[in-house]
């Protein structure tokens, strides 16, 4: 077994240029968060706090016990490094700014959904945590600090509590996996330079909305489901885990599509998922391992956000898959 390679052994060496001190720092406390919202989550049907609470979030969904834990240690763990000086979550309507006195060390801004997929945590089925650090420009940032497209992005990465738990992160020289040594408490290097194969044979949807989806995704998904019999030639298989997390971290490791697309049912609202905390470091993770994320008409890393919470249709993974939906988009016929 080749040497294990400990996740801050890993920063030392690979983290370099005028943000490795902070990103050091920030890491470190984003580390400390994901393994306390890994025993959180491990220990929540035995400390009772699996249930929802009577409360919603800001985007209008119904809160669990859980969610609220877990936006509180993600929110507490990020003060320590002493360069956070914003953090926005799904779970919180407004920004947070932390003045100088906890954050004088320098200027980022930390985004969040602290606990992806949480409608599965007491199904125990595998939910993450979602994260992407900005630099803000300046002390005591404002809501539009924080207003950056994805393309600004110094750091991505998700913590997935899975069979394992693991924490993958860009910081824009490739995508690399470390996972939790339960026995020792540290993450270890396990999966360097993760790359999402070009071609696939798998997508990931919700098919329940076939009928309010756009013509281009229902010629898409028609041929899948034609399989070799239609114009792809080649059958499909489908994966829905209803955690994004867990789907963006199975096609980075054997490829797919992931799509949250736009549907007549969420047309309002501009989509389902969200594009500071969700959209953005999944794209920022998906081009770094290769592969390519769009929301059927642009580049999601291009989109220059107009709200905190903004939502954005989202269609990621193997490139050439990527590519072909793009494609329908350009010729909306059937
Ligand atoms: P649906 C979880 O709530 C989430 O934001 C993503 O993690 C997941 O991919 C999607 O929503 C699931 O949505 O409509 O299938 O429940």
């Amino acid at each position: 077994m080749t040497e294990k390679i400990k996740i801050t052994d890993y920063f030392s060496a690979h983290i370099n240029g005028e943000h490795r001190t902070a990103l050091t720092a920030i890491l470190n406390d984003v580390i400390t968060a994901c393994k306390k919202i890994a025993i959180a989550i491990d220990s929540g049907a035995l400390e009772g706090t699996m249930h929802n609470l009577s409360s919603e979030n800001v985007q209008g969904e119904v809160q669990k016990a859980l969610d609220v834990i877990t936006n509180e240690i993600f929110i507490e763990s990020a003060q320590t490094s002493g360069y956070v000086v914003g953090m926005a979550s799904e779970e919180m309507e407004e920004i947070i700014q932390l003045d100088e006195d906890i954050s004088p060390n320098g200027q980022y801004l930390l985004l969040f959904d602290p606990l992806d997929g949480s409608s599965n945590v007491n199904v125990n089925i595998s939910v993450g945590t979602i994260f992407s650090i900005l630099k803000s420009p300046g002390a005591m940032p404002v809501l539009a600090d924080f207003l950056q497209p994805g393309s600004q992005q110094i750091c991505a990465g998700y913590a997935l509590y899975g069979t394992s738990t693991m924490l993958v992160l860009t910081i824009g020289n490739g995508v690399h996996g470390f996972t939790l040594d339960n026995e020792l408490g540290e993450f270890y290097l396990t999966h360097a330079n993760m790359q999402v194969p070009a071609d696939t044979q798998e997508f990931a949807i919700n098919m329940s909305n076939y009928r309010f989806w756009q013509a281009p995704i229902q010629r898409y998904i028609d041929e899948c489901l034609q399989g070799e019999e239609g114009d792809r030639e080649k059958d499909f298989n489908m994966r829905w885990v209803a955690s994004m997390v867990a789907e963006i971290h199975r096609i980075l490791v054997r490829g797919g599509v992931f799509m949250y697309p736009m549907d007549s049912k969420i047309k309002k609202q501009g989509g389902k998922l969200r594009l500071l905390y969700e959209a953005n470091p999944m794209s920022f993770i998906m081009e770094q391992a290769g592969g390519l994320s769009t929301t059927g008409h642009m580049r999601i890393l291009e989109l220059v956000p107009s709200a905190l919470h903004q939502r954005v249709p989202v269609i990621m993974g193997s490139k050439h898959e990527v590519e072909r939906i793009a494609t329908y988009h350009g010729k909306t016929k059937r």
